[in-house]
C-alpha cells in the first residue's frame, strides 16, 4: 500500500503540474482532466485501473457530493473557480483514493474560511490518539467540530475502510455519524479521512488521505489499553494557498509542515528516481514551510 501510494502522488505531481500550465489556455474540462489523470497514474508501475470513476468537478458541480462529470455537464476548468478532484487507482501493490481541493487563481476569503475548517477537522482525525478498542463513529464529529463551531456541517460520513488490490470501500472499520457495521478501529487498518463542505450552488471541498492505523505511545497507559493513531499513506501536497493559516493552531500548522515534509522526501526522491522534473519543481514550491 506505501508504494501503491507514492506512485499515485507521483501521477497527482504530474497531474496539477500539467493543470496549472494548460488551465490559462482555457482548453481544459472537468472530463479531460480526469483522463488525463489517469494517463499519469497509467504509466506508474503495475497500474491495473481506476478504483472508481474520477469525481472531477469545478465551481458548483462540486458541490454535488456524487457528482461525476458527463459530456452534457462537463465545466470548463479556470482560473476563477474552486477545483476539487477524488481519484484513485488500483496497482497490483494497493489501492488508493485520494481528494484534493485547489484554486489556480485567487480563492475567496469564504472559500478559504471553509477550506481551513475542513483541514482543522482532517488534521484532527488524522492526529488523533485514543484507546484501542475504540469505534471509527466517535472519531466522526473530531472531523466536524471546526465546521459546527461555526454553524456549517457535510452530509456524508467521513471516512471508509480501504482494501488493498481489493474494494476501495470495505468493512468492517469507518469513521461516520452512523454506527452499522463499526468494528473497533485495531492497528493495521486502513481507512480514508474525508471531511469536506459543499456550498450549494458554488463550490465545493473535501480534504481525503487513506491512512494507516498505528500503534500510538502517549505518555501514560491507562489499564494498559494501549493507543492508537493513524499514519498518512497519501502523500500529495494539500494546497497552501487555499488555508487561512491564522485560523490554524500552531500544532495544526506543525502537522502541515511535517506532512509536507514528508510528501517532499518520500515522493521527491520517486520524481527524481523517474525524471519527472517539472512536477518535482511544483511539489517542492508546494510543500514549502507555513508559518
Ligand atoms: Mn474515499
Amino acid at each position: 500500500m506505501r508504494m501503491a501510494h507514492i506512485k499515485d502522488a507521483v501521477a497527482l505531481c504530474e497531474l496539477f503540474a500539467w493543470l496549472e500550465k494548460e488551465i490559462p489556455k482555457g482548453t481544459v474540462t472537468e472530463i479531460s482532466a480526469a483522463d488525463k489523470a489517469e494517463e499519469f497514474r497509467s504509466q506508474q508501475k503495475d497500474f491495473v485501473g481506476l478504483s472508481f470513476p474520477t469525481i472531477s468537478s469545478v465551481g458548483p458541480n462540486a458541490a454535488i457530493i456524487h457528482y461525476r462529470p458527463l459530456p452534457e455537464t462537463n465545466r470548463t476548468l479556470t482560473i476563477n473557480e474552486v477545483y476539487l478532484i477524488d481519484s484513485g487507482a488500483q496497482y497490483i501493490d494497493g489501492t488508493t483514493d485520494v481528494t484534493r481541493t485547489v484554486h489556480f487563481g485567487t480563492p475567496s476569503a469564504f472559500e478559504k474560511e471553509c477550506f481551513t475548517y475542513v483541514l482543522k477537522g482532517h488534521i484532527s482525525v488524522s492526529a488523533a490518539v485514543f484507546p484501542n478498542g475504540t469505534k471509527g463513529h466517535l472519531l466522526d464529529s473530531f472531523a466536524r467540530a471546526a465546521l459546527w463551531d461555526s454553524g456549517l456541517d457535510y452530509l456524508h460520513g467521513t471516512g471508509h475502510g480501504v482494501g488493498c488490490f481489493l474494494n476501495v470501500h470495505e468493512g468492517p472499520c469507518g469513521i461516520s455519524y452512523k454506527t452499522f457495521a463499526d468494528e473497533p478501529l485495531e492497528a493495521g487498518m486502513i481507512v480514508s479521512d474525508e471531511p469536506g463542505y459543499y456550498e450549494d450552488g458554488s463550490f465545493g471541498i473535501r480534504v481525503e488521505n487513506v491512512v494507516l492505523v498505528v500503534p500510538a505511545k502517549p505518555k501514560y497507559n491507562y489499564r494498559n489499553r494501549g493507543s492508537l493513531t493513524f499514519e498518512p499513506l497519501t502523500l500529495v501536497p494539500i494546497q497552501i494557498k487555499m488555508m487561512n493559516t491564522e485560523l490554524l493552531t500552531q500544532k495544526e500548522r506543525d502537522w502541515v509542515n511535517e506532512y509536507h515534509r514528508q510528501c517532499r522526501n518520500v515522493v521527491g526522491a520517486e520524481l527524481e528516481r523517474q525524471g519527472r522534473k517539472e512536477a518535482l519543481q511544483w511539489l517542492i514550491r508546494e510543500t514549502q514551510p507555513i508559518v
